[in-house]
């Protein structure tokens, strides 16, 4: 049947199909439920619900999806248009039944409003997710009260508490969704069932349903994934309003949801979560490039090094279909290196993380070589060499020669000049900075450092191609150890010479345990390597760490590092350390003192921001939030705390500015003034 009359009220439209009324929303670019959206639905429901040949109603979306949720750029904001919640409740208590027609994600709010409507259709590629956990929040639309009546207590809990979306095939085993679409008949197949069920009394409405209490399923799933969660305060509330949808009536429990929502939304946490949301995808802009540059095609990757940075960064390719050869200067080395590259597939696949035939496809994509010339016809090489000057300057001498023109040359490098390193080339503009993270293949920071002669299509292409193999990218310019080394610089500085004043590792560690970092400063060099940077000469001790390296004291890999490691790579306090701590303190004639967790946060944190502002002034990060997205993806800085420029903020600019001059650190000019106007840093 053709549809008439279609009426539009701003981003929705309704059109007839004979006695169904089809809405749809076209909101690019994610069909987010902001205000204009959620008046416009609500008045064509309203359409619906007054015209009595209407027999039922679909509700579905234009575009790449269907609602991913509440518009999160009007959170904080004064309430405009109908609240979400109530609108929610309308389609639900509306007497005409209502089909949720969902293509591409039904996140969030999306997903609210389709366990709003009396029944659901899906295409197979369809996603459903409440991922507001992620946001710091809860989902505050009813979500935590109808999805355990609907499917339950558990997949409740992983849905809503993890924030991992589903796929419509599960979605439909769990009962989330009543049927599959075709994929390209979605509209015409919600028709084809709304017409079906149109004349179904009583209308099934998921308010009415009801769960079981599973106290047995929250504390297994507690328990699970306390470690995970620990330090966020969303995933608790998550929880306890799961909890009610089973102890409370459907009103008590929406009440409930409300006020946990509304203490969420007003904290720091997600503010903070939700800055980073928005810092992440303001991060791929490129100050001063058109976004519509064109870019260079990348068919094929070469890779420099088949350690572990080297076969961390060829997997990253190889996973997202790209060819790549990885070449050695030993056979030896070759093997070995993508050895370790197969068994990595392999044990994803054995976790059940790729699928099982993964790791052959992956491995048939790599073309191990000893030779540079293997490279000639590719269209980007990464360097991923020792970290020596000389070295890659003579590397890129020879890259030049071999690989063709037009190519694009990286370095892996983590702090050595990128622009002296493009200077042994005759081609400058292609050369750049891709500094990967270790594990590479794990690890979603890419600092991508733009050379002075850099020119903007490779620097967009470097970019986009981050996007495709998943990784959250970020521009830094030239300096030693661009932007997250470079700040990690003064923590450690000032982390060994609280050490010698009196602090202990432990304490140091626990500091920053407590702030929500994943480790201290000594744990992490104890993880990395207490020997990585080290000169190797035994006999030339100038500091703590000089004296544990000659001592073989080389971290976790021995047994022995900042702390002593029993066989299960257990850390205990060490005396051994603590002696020869002492000793430095005897020999510089420095009386320890007790120092405050308070002096350690202002002398390890602070002067990481003060750092921070001083890489904005340099222009060496585009912009503030740049630098916690650097922090949040690449060190493991706690989420929920926004970065290292964002909890400044939170902290208070003048407060941080008070606490370096107390400690004697001269303040970075933009931090004062920032400080001093009340304003952000940008
Ligand atoms: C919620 O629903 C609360 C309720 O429970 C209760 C309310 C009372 N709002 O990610 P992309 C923008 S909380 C505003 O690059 P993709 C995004 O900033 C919400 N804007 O695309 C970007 O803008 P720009 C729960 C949004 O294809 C552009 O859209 N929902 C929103 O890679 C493209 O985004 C979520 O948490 C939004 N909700 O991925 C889902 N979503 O171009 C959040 C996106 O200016 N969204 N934008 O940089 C996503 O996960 C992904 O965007 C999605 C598409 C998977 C949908």
């Amino acid at each position: 049947m053709t549809s008439q009359s279609i009426q539009q009220s701003g981003p929705v439209r309704t059109a007839r199909h004979g006695d169904v009324l089809v809405i749809v929303a076209d909101s690019p670019p994610v069909n987010a439920l902001g205000a204009a959206v959620r008046d416009g639905l609500e008045a064509a429901i309203k359409e619906g619900v007054a015209d009595s040949s209407i027999a039922a109603m679909v509700v579905r979306c234009d575009g790449r999806t269907f609602f991913a949720g509440a518009d999160i750029s009007e959170f904080g904001k004064p309430l405009r248009g109908v609240p979400l919640p109530d609108l929610v409740n309308m389609i639900e208590a509306s007497p005409t039944p209502v089909v949720a027609a969902i293509h591409g994600s039904a996140l969030g709010g999306g997903c609210e409003m389709a366990l709003g409507c009396h029944y659901r259709i899906a295409v197979p590629s369809a996603k459903l997710g409440t991922p507001e956990v992620k946001l710091g929040l809860l989902p505050g639309a009813g979500g935590t009260q109808r999805l355990p009546r609907l499917v339950g207590t558990g997949i409740a809990l992983e849905m809503i508490v993890l924030g991992n979306p589903v796929s419509a095939q599960k979605a439909k085993d769990a009962g989330l969704i009543d049927r599959l679409a075709g994929e390209n008949t979605l509209e015409a197949d919600a028709i084809a069932f709304a017409r079906e069920i149109a004349g179904k009394r009583p209308i099934p409405r998921v308010r009415d349903r009801h769960v079981e209490a599973d106290a047995a399923a929250i504390a297994v799933f507690r328990a699970e994934h306390r470690r995970k969660l620990s330090g966020f305060d969303a995933p608790e509330a998550c929880i306890a309003c799961v909890a009610a949808a089973a102890e409370r009536s459907f009103a008590d429990g929406l009440a409930f949801e409300r006020d946990e929502f509304m203490k969420l939304m007003t904290g720091t946490q997600s503010a903070a979560q939700r800055h980073i949301f928005f810092a992440e995808r303001q991060a791929a802009k490129i100050d001063g490039v058109d976004p519509a540059t064109p870019l260079r095609p990348i068919a094929k990757v070469g890779v420099i090094g088949a350690g572990t940075m080297g076969g961390g960064i060829a997997m990253n390719f190889l996973s997202a279909g790209v060819p790549v050869t990885i070449v050695e200067m030993q056979q030896e080395a070759l093997e070995r290196g993508t050895g370790v590259m197969r068994r990595n597939y392999e044990a994803s696949a054995a976790k059940g993380r790729i699928p099982a035939d993964a790791p052959d496809k992956a491995m048939a994509l790599l073309t191990p070589s000893l030779s540079l010339d293997a490279l000639a016809d590719c269209d980007l090489v990464i360097e991923a060499v020792y970290e020596d000057m000389s070295v890659k300057k003579e590397l890129f001498g020879k890259l030049d020669a071999i690989v063709k023109p037009g190519a694009i040359l990286a370095s892996n490098t983590s702090y050595l000049n990128v622009d002296e390193i493009a200077a042994c080339t005759q081609r400058p503009q292609d050369v750049l900075g891709m500094h990967f993270f270790s594990p590479a293949n794990v690890m979603k920071l890419l600092e991508v450092v733009r050379g002075a002669k850099t020119a903007p299509d490779v620097l967009a292409t470097v970019m986009a191609l981050a996007k495709r193999i998943r990784k959250v990218a970020v521009v830094a310019g030239v300096c030693h150890g661009f932007i997250g080394n470079r700040m990690l610089m003064p923590r450690q500085v000032e982390a060994n010479k609280l050490l010698l004043e009196g602090a202990t590792p432990e304490q140091i560690d626990r500091v920053h345990v407590a702030f929500g970092m994943p480790m201290g400063p000594f744990q992490m060099a104890d993880l990395a390597g207490v020997d990585i940077g080290w000169h190797r000469d035994p006999t030339r001790i100038e500091n703590i760490r000089d004296a544990l390296a000659a001592e073989g004291r080389w971290g976790q890999k021995k047994g022995a590092g900042f702390y002593d490691y029993d066989d299960k790579r257990r850390p205990t306090p060490s005396p051994r350390v603590a002696e020869i701590i002492d000793g430095f303190r005897t020999s510089a004639g420095t009386k320890p003192r007790a120092i405050s967790d308070g002096e350690i946060v202002a002398r390890t944190l602070y002067t990481m921001v003060n750092e921070g502002a001083l890489i904005l002034e340099e222009g060496m990060a585009q912009r503030a939030s740049d630098i916690d997205v650097v922090w949040i993806y690449g060190y493991g800085w706690p989420v929920y705390r926004g970065g290292p420029m964002f909890w400044a903020q939170t902290e208070g600019l003048d407060k941080v500015v008070a606490g370096l001059e107390r400690y004697g650190f001269p303040v970075a000019r933009s931090l004062k003034a920032a400080a001093g106007n009340g304003e952000a840093l940008k």
